[in-house]
Order: structure tokens, then C-alpha cells, then sequence
């Protein structure tokens, strides 16, 4: 399993294969990170970004980095707009993540480097970012040395804090932070319209030794091992991945 830290400073500073940026459907540039990344990238990243545009929240494509060699590519992802928290909005900054992860082990990249994407123009509060940002790449560790880059002290001190909570369960097999199984009674309303578009399937099968599985990862091992946790952070992350990786791998519900 590779690292996973917080670095406060300027992400177009970041020595690494991939630089994320926090987009907008046109790809063209904006303000915040994403004009930073653009003026360190020049005119040619809004070039390339247009003809892969529109890109809709929490999808992630990439271009190469041009001036910011030597970086290699900027995956550009787009993050929800804040509303009040019930439109879906964490499941949809979760998506960003893995999905800009999935991205980077396509393109066999070994570092990669996060923004804290939607807090700033998108208004998505900061702390509830953090948690997610740092669950998400915990439950996805295929890129040996992910940075999460804060551009304040604040930003900074919430995802130290967030990295630093316990994880319950850890995944036997590859090392990624657990995600506790949960049945059709208790999916959270994202997760059944999912179902409803064939985007997840449900579980309900059985382990060798006959039993359910109480505990999965993103990368599709399951077992039973100790207490599940019940938490609610832990359910929607659940649903992010099966929404994330079902989409990108084609799976159906039974
Ligand atoms: N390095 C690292 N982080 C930075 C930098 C930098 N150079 N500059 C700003 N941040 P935002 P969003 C932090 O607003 O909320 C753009 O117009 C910043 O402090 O850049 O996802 C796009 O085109 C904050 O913590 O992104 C979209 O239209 C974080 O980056 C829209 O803004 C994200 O703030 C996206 O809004």
C-alpha cells in the first residue's frame, strides 16, 4: 500500500505524474485552482480541455499537462455545486475522487495530487470535504503516493484530522479502507436510483464457509471479520464506490 499526504501549498508546485484539477463542465479555465492550473499549463490545456468537454459532475478526464512538464497529465474533474447537502452532493465529490483514481492507474501514473476540490467557488464546507476526501482515496489505494494539497492552514488541519481517524477495517487482501456491506432495506436514496438505472447490483452471496460477507473494498474482495460499522459517512461510501466502479465496469443488477 503506497502514502496518502496532506501538503499545504501551491499544487502547480507538486512534482508528481498528476496534477487534478477542479474543473467546469467547459474545461476552458476558471478562477481558483483551476485558473492557477491553467496559467501554469498555458493556453493549450483550455485547448485540449474543449474538445473533451462538456464534462458532467464527478466524471474526470485528462489532458496532457504541457507546461507543466514534468507532470505528466491534469485530470480535470468537475465537483458538485453546494446546495444543502441532500442533492446527492457527497456521493458526487466521492465520484471525483475515484474516479480521477481509476483515471490515473490507467494511465499507470505513481503519484498523483488533490486540490480540495468544490471547497472554494462550490461551496461545499470544508470539514464534510475533508472527511470525504480522505475516506475516498483511503478506500481506493491503487496510486502509490497520492498527495491531498491544501492551500491554507485551515484546509490543511481538517485533513490531518481526517486522515488521522481510526479506520475501522482494513481490506486483508490489497490494503484499502473497508466498506461494511449493507442490505436493500438500508440503501440511501442515490444508491436505489442507482439501482433503479442499473448502475449497482446488490450482494447477497455467500463466502466459502457459508456465510454472508459483512465487509467489502472498492476492489472487490469481501469477508467477515469483527463488528460492522453502522455510520452513516460509511454507507454513503459505500454507495459512491458501487455507483463509481459499477459505471466504469459495466456491472448490472442481477
Ligand atoms: N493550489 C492548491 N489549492 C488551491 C489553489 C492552488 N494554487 N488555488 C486555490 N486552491 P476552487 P471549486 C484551493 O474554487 O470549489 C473554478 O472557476 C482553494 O483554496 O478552485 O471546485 C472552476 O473553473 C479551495 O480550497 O474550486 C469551477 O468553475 C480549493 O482549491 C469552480 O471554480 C477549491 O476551490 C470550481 O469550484
Amino acid at each position: 500500500m503506497g502514502t496518502i499526504e496532506v501538503v499545504l501549498g501551491d499544487i502547480t508546485r507538486q512534482r508528481v505524474d498528476i496534477i487534478v484539477t477542479a474543473a467546469n463542465e467547459s474545461l476552458l479555465g476558471g478562477g481558483g485552482v483551476d485558473g492557477a492550473i491553467h496559467r501554469a499549463a498555458g493556453p493549450r490545456l483550455a485547448e485540449a480541455g474543449a474538445r473533451l468537454a462538456p464534462v458532467e459532475p464527478g466524471k474526470a478526464v485528462a489532458t496532457p499537462a504541457f507546461d507543466l512538464a514534468p507532470v505528466k497529465h491534469v485530470i480535470h474533474t468537475v465537483g458538485p455545486v453546494w446546495e444543502d447537502g441532500e442533492q446527492g452532493e457527497d456521493l458526487v465529490l466521492t465520484s471525483c475522487y475515484l474516479n480521477s483514481l481509476l483515471l490515473a492507474e490507467e494511465l499507470e501514473a505513481e503519484s498523483i495530487a488533490f486540490p480540495a476540490i468544490a471547497t472554494g467557488v462550490h461551496g461545499f464546507p470544508a470539514e464534510r470535504a475533508a472527511r470525504i476526501a480522505t475516506m475516498a482515496v483511503r478506500s481506493l489505494p491503487i496510486i502509490d503516493e497520492i498527495r491531498l494539497v491544501a492551500f491554507d492552514e485551515e484546509t490543511s488541519g481538517l485533513l490531518r484530522e481526517a486522515l488521522a481517524e481510526p479506520v475501522r477495517e482494513w481490506c486483508p487482501t490489497c490494503g484499502a479502507a473497508a466498506i461494511p456491506l449493507v442490505n436493500g432495506c438500508r440503501l440511501l436514496p442515490e444508491a436505489r436510483q442507482a439501482l433503479a438505472a442499473g448502475a449497482i447490483g446488490l450482494g447477497g452471496f455467500l463466502l466459502d464457509d457459508d456465510t454472508f460477507p459483512q465487509w467489502g473494498c472498492a476492489q472487490e474482495h469481501y469477508w467477515t471479520n469483527g463488528e460492522r460499522d453502522e455510520c452513516r459517512n460509511q454507507v454513503a461510501l459505500n454507495d459512491a464506490i458501487a455507483v463509481t466502479l459499477g459505471e466504469d465496469r459495466g456491472w448490472s443488477v442481477p
